[in-house]
């Protein structure tokens, strides 16, 4: 009989990309989906077009426990990978409450209805590099002291914090990857990687003139999506729950990504990035590393993609939907 498997967030870039990982797989695969997705498929399924026949949905929501324990009373998962978050930094600081609300208590509820209808269940929670923050030693390591900067970095240590202690407290098998940036053509527009592709391309093919962004100067570790759901898998197929850094090790700044995607479509960044005071946050996270040698020796997985490929990839798939070629200025 095939495993079973819940993922909620499974309509996020992480989600579709671990859906599609399972499916190939062989596992039976659950996705928990907001109402508002089942009834406008077309734009809010659309990165799990490729696995929708092979997956089966169901409408809840992180803000109601009664959704979340029905539908893991209904599946009866073996392991539920725990990826619906607001996971938009920037937002948080907008609206704190219901950051806090959504992510805390999602996770709280998520956790709840497994240890009371699916014991047996082995939980993934999504932890994050922002729980570092301030680092406070570089790399960062699973060792290395948590220092928030944000209601979405206070908000997954919690997450981080629950997930330990259900651990410890009802025996869940339940392990948190913390996981470093990681990026794809499935990116959200509003992350910064995807702002600076798809505003290439939009200036390459004469959509746009220019780009603004906020700090240049913030450094991040940043990898590829579909080999960081690789880790997630890996995480529950270990006899021991456990938490993991998921990091390529490599740092570059937002400037250095500008600088590569635009001289990517044969322009420099220097003429169009504009940098706009109000896109700054309140409370930065300058520089971010992740020291992954656990993940490697414990769960063999090591990143696969590098820097510059990873910038190519998402420009060239931005540059497809826009109609340019890389490279060609229009
Ligand atoms: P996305 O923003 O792409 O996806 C978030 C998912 O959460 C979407 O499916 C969204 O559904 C769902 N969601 C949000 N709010 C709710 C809610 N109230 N009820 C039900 N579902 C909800 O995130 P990623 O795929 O990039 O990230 C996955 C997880 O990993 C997140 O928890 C994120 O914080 C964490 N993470 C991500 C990293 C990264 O670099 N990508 C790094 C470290 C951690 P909908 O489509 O309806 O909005
Ligand atoms: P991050 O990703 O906050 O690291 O969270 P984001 O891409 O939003 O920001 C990265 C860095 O770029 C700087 N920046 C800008 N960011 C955005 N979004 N827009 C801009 O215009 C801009 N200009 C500069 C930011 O200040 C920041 O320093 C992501 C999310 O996926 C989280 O869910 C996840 O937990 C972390 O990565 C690890």
């Amino acid at each position: 009989m095939s495993r079973k498997a819940l993922i909620t967030g499974i309509t996020g870039q992480d989600g579709s990309y671990l859906a599609e990982l399972l499916v190939a797989k062989g596992y039976e695969v659950h996705g928990l989906v907001r109402r508002v997705a089942l009834e406008d498929p077309g734009h809010r399924l659309r990165r799990i077009t490729t696995v929708r026949d092979q997956i089966v949905l169901h409408a809840g929501s992180l803000e109601s426990f009664p959704s979340l324990f029905q539908v893991v009373r209904q599946t009866q998962p073996d392991e539920c990978y725990h990826l619906a978050a607001q996971s938009f930094v920037s937002y948080s600081f907008d609206d704190e409450f219901s950051t806090l609300n959504t992510n805390i208590n999602g996770t709280h509820y998520v956790l709840a209805a497994l240890t009371a209808a699916a014991p047996e269940c082995r939980f993934y929670f999504a932890g994050s590099s922002e729980m570092f923050g301030k680092v406070e030693e570089t790399p960062q390591a699973e060792t290395t002291r948590f220092h928030p900067r944000s209601a979405y970095g206070i908000s997954k240590v919690a997450g981080f914090d629950l997930t330990r202690n259900y651990r410890e407290a009802y025996g869940l098998h339940a392990s948190s990857g913390i996981l470093f940036n990681h990026e794809s053509p499935r990116r959200g527009y509003e992350f910064v990687t995807r702002k600076i592709t798809a505003g290439a391309a939009a200036i390459a093919s004469g959509k746009a003139r220019e780009l603004r962004l906020g700090n240049l100067e913030a450094r991040r570790d940043w990898g590829h999506a579909p080999d960081y759901v690789e880790a997630m898998w890996a995480m529950l197929q270990q006899d021991t729950p456990d938490d993991y850094v998921v990091a390529t090790g490599e740092t570059h700044s937002v400037r250095e990504f500008c600088e590569m995607a635009f001289s990517l479509v044969g322009l420099d960044y220097r003429e169009h990035v504009v940098t706009d005071p109000a896109l700054y946050r309140p409370a930065e996270v300058d520089m971010l590393v992740g020291n992954a040698a656990k993940a490697r020796k414990a769960l063999g997985w090591c990143s696969r993609t590098d820097f510059q490929s990873l910038v190519r990839m998402m420009v060239e798939a931005d540059c497809c939907a826009a109609g340019v070629e890389p490279g060609n200025r229009r």
